[in-house]
C-alpha cells in the first residue's frame, strides 16, 4: 500500500507515523505531506527517512490510502482531490463528519458499513470516540435513553501550540497563546469555538456524532467540556440512563468483553483509570463504574483514553487496516 500522512508534522500526524509503524502496517511507500513550509524536511520512519513533500505532489503520486490530520479547511480543499484520482480518504478533521454522505466509523462499532464506494471517510472527534467505546455495547444490553457527559481534556487535542503554552507557563517564559487564559494550574471551560446556542463546537461534537455512529437519533447526550492542564489523555466523567435496569456486575463484565476496553475498578486499592497512564496506550480505561441512586436505570462511570490515539491516529489506522483486509483497498 502507498499511503500519505497528510499533517505529517503535526502532533497527530506524528502519532499516525508511530502507529503505523508499531502495527506493521502493510506499506510500499510512505508519503508525508504538510504545508510548504515543512517541505523538503526528513521525517524518519523505521529504518528508513521520508521527504516531507506537498499536497499538490502527493495527489500527483496517487496513494491508495490518505491518513488526513491538517485541519478542517485543508480536508475540504484536498479530500475530494485525492478521492478523485482513486485515493481512499481516511480523515480525522471535523469537515466531513456530519455529512450524511459520509460514514463517520468506530471500526469496532461501524466498520460493517464500509465499501468500496467510500472514497473520503470521517473519523470520529477524540472525545466521542472514547465516549462511544463504552456506550455501544451498554447500549445494545440497555438501551441508553439519555447521556450527560464532563470531559476533562487534554491540551494536546488543541495541538503543538498549546503544549507550548502549557511549557512556556511553567518556565515562566512569554510565548504564543493557544488559548484565551492561561492553562497551567488553571481549568477553561472552553474546548474548540462557542456557537450561537450556547454550547461549544466540542460540546454538539457528542452530541450530534453520537446519535450519527450510533446510528439512533433517540439517544440524548448533553456535554460540558473543560481543558485542563494534563498531556496523556482526555477524561470523562460520564452518567447513563438507560431504558432497562442492569446489574453492576454484568456492566463490568460487558465492557470488559468489548474489544478495545481495559476495565480498571476496583476503589478498595485505588484503581480507576487516569490519563498519565493512558498515555501511549491504544485501548480505553473504564472505571468508577456505580449506580447512580437518584433516578432508576442510571450509571456513573468514568472514561480515559489517549486522546491522540485510540481518540484519533490508532482509529484511523484500524480503518485503514479493515479497508485491507475487507479487500475494500
Ligand atoms: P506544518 O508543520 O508544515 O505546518 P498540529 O495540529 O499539531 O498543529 O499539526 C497540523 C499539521 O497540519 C502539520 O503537519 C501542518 O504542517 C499541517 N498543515 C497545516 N496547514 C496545512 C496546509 N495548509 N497544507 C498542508 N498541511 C498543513
Ligand atoms: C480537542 N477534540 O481536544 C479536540 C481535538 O474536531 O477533531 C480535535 C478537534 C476535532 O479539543
Amino acid at each position: 500500500m502507498k499511503v500519505a500522512v497528510v499533517g505529517a508534522t503535526g502532533m497527530v500526524g506524528n502519532v499516525m507515523l508511530k502507529v503505523l509503524e508499531e502495527r506493521n502496517f502493510p506499506l510500499s511507500e510512505l508519503i508525508p505531506v504538510a504545508s510548504e513550509r515543512s517541505v523538503g524536511k526528513k521525517i524518519k520512519f523505521g529504518e528508513k527517512e521520508f521527504e516531507v513533500v506537498g499536497l499538490e505532489t502527493a495527489v500527483a503520486m496517487k496513494p491508495e490510502i490518505a491518513l488526513f490530520s491538517a485541519g478542517g479547511d485543508t480536508s475540504l480543499k484536498w479530500a475530494p482531490k485525492f478521492a478523485e484520482v482513486g485515493t481512499t480518504v481516511i480523515d480525522n478533521s471535523s469537515a466531513w463528519r456530519m455529512n450524511p454522505e459520509h460514514k463517520l466509523v468506530i471500526p469496532e462499532i461501524n466498520a460493517s458499513l464500509l465499501d468500496k464506494s467510500d472514497k473520503i471517510i470521517a473519523n470520529p472527534n477524540c472525545s466521542t470516540i472514547q465516549l462511544l467505546m463504552a456506550l455501544k455495547p451498554l447500549h445494545d444490553n440497555y438501551g441508553i435513553k439519555r447521556v450527560v457527559v464532563s470531559t476533562y481534556q487534554s491540551i494536546t487535542g488543541t495541538g503543538v501550540k498549546a503544549v507550548q503554552q502549557l511549557e512556556n507557563e511553567y518556565s515562566g517564559e512569554n510565548g504564543e497563546m493557544a488559548y484565551p487564559y492561561p492553562i497551567h494550574r488553571n481549568a477553561l471551560p472552553h474546548c474548540d469555538v462557542f456557537q450561537d446556542n450556547g454550547y461549544t463546537k466540542e460540546e454538539m461534537k457528542l452530541t450530534n456524532e453520537t446519535k450519527k455512529i450510533l446510528g439512533d437519533d433517540s439517544v440524548n447526550v448533553t456535554a460540558t467540556a473543560i481543558r485542563i492542564p494534563v498531556v496523556g489523555g482526555h477524561s470523562e466523567s460520564v452518567n447513563i440512563e438507560f431504558s432497562k435496569d442492569f446489574e453492576e456486575a454484568d456492566v463490568r463484565k460487558i465492557l470488559s468483553e468489548f474489544p478495545g476496553i481495559t476495565v480498571q475498578d476496583n476503589p478498595g486499592v485505588n484503581t480507576y483509570p487516569m490519563p498519565i497512564y493512558a498515555e501511549g496506550k491504544d485501548d480505553v480505561f473504564v472505571g468508577r463504574i456505580r449506580r447512580d441512586h437518584s433516578q432508576p436505570n442510571t450509571l456513573n462511570m468514568w472514561i480515559v483514553a489517549d486522546n491522540l490515539r485510540k481518540g484519533a491516529a490508532t482509529n484511523a489506522v484500524q480503518i485503514a487496516e479493515y479497508l485491507i483486509e475487507h479487500k475494500i483497498v
